[in-house]
């Protein structure tokens, strides 16, 4: 409503109603005292600082909601094409400074905290990471939300709000420990609890489970968009817990409330790793239901009566690798069951609304479910899989004749009897418009090695462009503006402003300042500037010292045998073996270094655990070497999250990337490090190759076998090659018990013995090494070496988020921005 509606209510409630909240300094003071005192009930003169931190936040939050109710009205009415993106991660970390930031807040709110007796910065700490996620693809979903926002696109996440987030790393006597997650504890004021907004979701045919949104807002950047995540909570049906108590049944009634209960308890910690847990089916079924009912109640709601043929023009979805694949058969089972739609109809339309993204070509990762699993939690979907099986196999038939090979390696059902199993990737392509892969190399191999039938029968029926690849990209709000303020102050002075955190192409401009030696003198501060607060921030956590004058070489991601953090920590051993032979003098001229590694294993890796171990156990003996210790330290990071990887990736001078090539579909770390102003040692692998293309060859270091020459290589290492002997050393040295009992390493050095060694380590060993001694002798000249940062920073344009989603939306989505216009205006 608005003035002049003559409906005498609504005058009154426009007349007090102030529509949006002032943002001058003393009305935020009044509005975070306000909440201290009422929302938190809490002393309005004496509270502490987290506390302070939720007042913030909750009063931050209503400049969020007032955006959000707002772009919600302006979507309704515009009836744009909506994007949805389902996802089982959503990996936020904290969102005081981001929301502070996309708001244009930041200096208000900073300038009137001091004056009541806070700093900003403290109150950032007390927030909680929201880690909804594993690594890389929870990540790059969150990305994705700011940029989707950004872009003024009207899309939305969906997905889980567990309870407990990924598991805390702590490590005890030099080995992980894991910790349960508890960010939910003093409350979430980020989230908008929907209690109106819940559906009935379904199991074993009876079971009755209620879905429940919570609404995260999500404000764009320089925009008066807001868009929301919206996360299902589980919760036991009441109806049916009041009849069992009822009937007298009360141990039934409880374990049914359990049961639903259990459901979004906890996020499954494994990456790039498939558990075939009935829970987590249970889990996708249950957020992908809720989700697309949510869906079809949107588009209905929008106009009621729809021809249900108008769908695909109006909502695309996004699945974020084969986790929420089952939504194929689920919008058939409410197109056809609910809505009464035949099957031609029905597959037609959900063909045309499903895009699958896959992120890893490693089997071990692909999911499938056992037949008689599916069928016993979802006997409905299990007969609409066949059905849809049936059907597909029909149309294979057509093209390939009784090709009985052909056959099953495009079947939706693999295998016989009791082994028969659902491969969930093959459901997600046939009923997508579009597969992408998410760098170019992964989406090359993804049509070549993995899927090379399924190019071939869509080749036969003349479509040629279903698999594409659209390059993974990160957020520079919070990867470059927000994580490294010192950096960002020199870019802004040198391009003038700081329109480049909307338009990261702006970058290039950088490139005119590669031989001005004051702009050089102000990237090496600043990199300074940000290893010290690196410095501090282990020093608190590790009580260890380390000297910001040595090159700070970090490797910090999920721990996983194909991104060989054990070539890395080998590497290290080689690195401190030659020390020890050298005389004190010999090591004056050495380049001091200090290796930063940091990661979690799921918990059931053992060998991940084991490296681990090994890292801690090297860290030890060499931290504590006074021969060697100020030219060579390794610090294991524990607990690497969002929040500290913050502090970590600015604080960099080189930063590991050196999976097997073919294994790591992209990397997104990669490109972080290298807009914070340090240089990349990797493989041809993932993005590192367009990284390299984007940067100039001469400013990153590249080792090792390339794709093409990996079978080449694997057989020679099979058959038996030798290893170089520097590499030999090295596992003596462990055996020897250098670095404590060998008997616990033995199962590490066990997993890359001749024959075994999958990842080709020691195959690569001897080029790493000569890679490392290329660092050294580059870094040691310091000009130079502030160019070829400057330089690699002017190169990243490519790598934002907001490009990447600009691909989905133009090649995959068919939607367009529909930005807000500004009411005040
Ligand atoms: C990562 N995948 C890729 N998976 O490894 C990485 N898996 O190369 C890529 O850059 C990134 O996705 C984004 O595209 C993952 O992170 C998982 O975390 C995961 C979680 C559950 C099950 C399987």
């Amino acid at each position: 409503p608005g003035p002049g509606t003559k409906d005498p209510v609504k005058e009154k409630i426009w007349s007090i109603s102030s529509t949006y909240k002032p943002a001058d300094k003393t009305s935020i003071q009044k509005s975070v005292v306000h909440h201290a005192e009422h929302t938190l009930a809490t002393d309005r003169y004496n509270f502490d600082e987290h506390t302070a931190y939720q007042s913030v936040a909750l009063s931050v939050r209503d400049y969020l909601v007032e955006s959000l109710r707002d772009t919600k009205a302006h979507y309704l009415k515009q009836d744009p094409k909506r994007v949805y993106y389902l996802s089982l991660e959503f990996l936020m970390g904290r969102s005081l400074l981001n929301s502070l930031m996309n708001l244009d807040l930041q200096k208000p709110y900073k300038e009137a905290l001091e004056e009541i007796g806070f700093k900003l910065e403290d109150l950032v700490e007390q927030e909680k990471d929201a880690a909804l996620g594993n690594g890389g693809l929870g990540r790059l979903a969150a990305c994705f939300l700011d940029s989707m926002a950004t872009l003024n696109l009207p899309a939305w996440g969906y997905g889980i709000r567990y309870e407990h987030g990924m598991f805390e790393q702590r490590i005890k006597d030099g080995i992980q420990v894991e910790y349960p997650d508890t960010w939910l504890t003093k409350g979430n004021p980020w989230e908008i609890q929907r209690l109106d907004v819940k559906y009935a979701v379904n199991f074993y045919g009876s079971e009755k489970v209620m879905a429940v949104a919570y609404d995260v807002p999500i404000p764009g950047y320089d925009t008066l968009n807001t868009n929301s995540l919206r996360l299902w909570s589980a919760m036991p049906d009441q109806d049916i817990d009041l009849s069992k108590f009822n009937e007298g049944d009360y141990n039934a009634a409880l374990a049914a409330r359990q049961r639903a209960l259990e459901i979004t308890q906890v996020l499954y910690p494994n990456d790039n790793n498939y558990a075939g847990k009935e829970l987590r089916l249970k889990q996708q079924y249950f957020f992908v239901s809720a989700t697309l009912q949510d869906v079809l109640q949107t588009f209905v709601a929008a106009k009621p009566g729809r021809s249900w043929e108008e769908l695909p023009e109006k909502v695309a979805i996004q699945l974020n690798d084969t986790h929420p694949s089952i939504g194929v058969a689920e919008l058939m089972r409410l197109l056809m069951d609910n809505f009464k739609l035949g099957w031609t109809l029905a597959w037609s339309i959900v063909c045309k609304v499903f895009a699958y993204t896959n992120h890893t070509v490693l089997p071990e990762a692909l999911e499938k479910w056992p037949v008689t699993l599916m069928q016993n939690l979802l006997p409905r979907i299990t007969e609409i899989i066949f059905e849809i099986n049936r059907r597909w196999i029909n149309e294979v038939r057509e093209v390939f004749g009784d090709d009985g090979n052909m056959i099953s390696k495009l079947s939706v059902i693999e295998g016989d009897g009791e082994y028969k199993m659902i491969r969930m990737a093959h459901l997600a392509i046939i009923g997508s418009q579009k597969v992408n892969g998410v760098a170019a190399i992964h989406a090359e191999i993804v049509k070549s090695d993995v899927f090379p039938q399924f190019v071939e029968y869509y080749k036969r029926k003349g479509i040629n462009d279903k698999f594409i690849g659209i390059t993974n990209g990160v957020t520079c709000r919070r990867w470059m503006a927000q994580c490294n303020p010192a950096l960002s102050t020199v870019i802004t002075k040198c391009l003038g402003s700081d329109k480049w955190v909307r338009d990261l192409s702006l970058l290039d401009g950088l490139k005119k300042f590669a031989n001005d030696d004051k702009v050089l003198d102000e990237v090496m501060a600043a990199k300074l500037e940000n290893k010290k607060r690196l410095a501090a921030y282990v020093k608190e956590h590790l009580d260890v010292d380390v000297d910001t004058n040595t090159l700070f070489d970090i490797q910090v991601k999920r721990i996983h045998e194909y991104k060989r953090q054990l070539l890395n920590v080998l590497g290290i051993i080689h690195r401190y073996s030659e020390l020890k032979k050298m005389s004190p003098a010999q090591r004056q001229n050495v380049q001091a270094r200090t290796c930063f590694i940091g990661g979690k294993a799921a918990a059931g890796y053992f060998i991940a655990k084991k490296i681990i171990a090994l890292a801690n156990a090297v860290g030890r003996v060499i931290n504590s070497d006074p021969d060697t210790n100020q030219y060579l330290k390794l610090v294991f990071i524990p607990n690497y999250k969002v929040g500290n990887a913050q502090i970590i990736i600015p604080a960099n001078d080189i930063s590991e990337h050196i999976s097997t090539a073919g294994t790591e579909a992209s990397g997104t770390s990669n490109m972080k490090f290298v807009m914070n102003g340090g240089i990349i040692i990797g493989t041809d692998d993932g993005a590192n190759i367009e990284i390299k293309e984007n940067v100039g060859e001469e400013n990153i270091f590249i080792f090792g076998a390339k794709c093409h020459e990996i079978a080449d290589a694997t057989r020679r290492m099979i058959e038996g090659a030798p290893w170089d002997h520097r590499l030999v050393n090295v596992v003596n040295m462990i055996r020897s018990g250098h670095f404590g009992n060998p008997v616990d390493f033995e199962p590490v050095l066990n997993s890359i013995e001749k024959g075994r060694d999958r990842y080709l380590l020691a195959h690569d060993f001897p080029a790493y090494i000569d890679c490392q001694e290329k660092v050294d002798a580059a870094y040691k000249d310091k000009k130079s070496w502030a160019r070829k940062c400057l330089n690699a920073v002017s190169g990243m344009g490519f790598f934002s988020t907001d490009r990447t989603i600009d691909e989905y939306a133009t090649k995959i989505w068919n939607c367009k921005p529909c930005p807000r216009p500004d009411p005040r205006a």
